[in-house]
């Protein structure tokens, strides 16, 4: 069987391989600890459409401060997109490597945010949302994807812990019990992000101004880390 598979879909099996490989080298890095580490999307350079390249330099520059601090040794980062072939993972890497950060401070990983343990990859008991003003489901992207993941009864959750959030700020929500995303994928707490938006068919559009856009997507990634760091220490 596996030789037949082999033979007609060779780069299937391929890749299958290296994804396994590469599975077992992060197993050894994930041992740390689930409950110290945070997945996270790129915030805002998709549907809110934010260059590429300012956000890339913001994501690394507030890692690199967030672990300047000695009480946050041991708490890490793993930032997600979807693809391999992802844009921001690239840029985001390569950053990272110069900037001298560990993958223990921040791993990049190719995979979905809502299944990171069941495809085997890093255990993140905390993941990040790119969200709307609103915190309504659904609207496309990873908030479509979490809020589906997570639930009915995270979306009443979300509810009681706010009805809205201000550009640059992060909120956390505590998965219920109940919701598929605790209890398969072992995530504990969604943190909820609101970015600058920069795509001028969305309401609230920065319409191109990059000095404020700048400081929300700063505000967003240090709020989101400090949110984090209240939880996971
Ligand atoms: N897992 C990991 N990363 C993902 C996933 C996933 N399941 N889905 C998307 N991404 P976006 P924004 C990546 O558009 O730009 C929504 O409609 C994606 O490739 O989700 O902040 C909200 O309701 C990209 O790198 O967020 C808001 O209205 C990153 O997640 C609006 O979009 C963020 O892309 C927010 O736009």
């Amino acid at each position: 069987g596996t030789l037949r598979s082999l033979l007609q879909n060779g780069s299937k099996e391929l890749k299958l391989k290296s994804t396994s490989n590469r599975q077992a080298m992060q197993t050894k890095v994930d041992e740390t600890d689930g409950a110290r580490s945070l997945a996270f999307p790129s915030i805002s350079t998709a549907d809110f459409q934010f260059d590429h390249e300012m956000a890339a330099d913001i994501i690394v520059e507030t890692v690199v401060e967030f672990h300047r601090n000695p009480s946050h040794a041991g708490l890490r980062f793993v930032f997600v997109d979807l693809s391999g072939n992802s844009d921001m993972l690239r840029r985001v890497s390569k950053k990272a490597a110069e900037a001298g950060m560990s993958a223990l401070q921040l791993l990049i990983h190719a995979g979905d945010i809502t299944n990171l343990r069941t495809s085997g990859g890093p255990q993140c008991n905390y993941i990040a949302n790119a969200t709307n003003w609103r915190l309504k489901p659904g609207g496309g992207g990873v908030n479509a994807a979490i809020f589906e993941a997570a639930g009915s009864e995270f979306e009443a959750a979300t509810k009681e812990v706010a009805k809205t959030l201000q550009p640059g700020d992060a909120v956390a929500v505590p998965i219920p019990a109940t919701s598929p995303l605790r209890r398969v994928e072992g995530v504990t707490h969604v943190i909820h992000v609101l970015g600058p938006n920069m795509n001028p068919m969305r309401p609230n559009s920065l319409a191109g101004d990059y000095n404020q856009g700048c400081q929300v997507l700063r505000n967003a990634y240090s709020n989101l880390f400090k949110v984090f760091s209240s939880i996971a220490l």
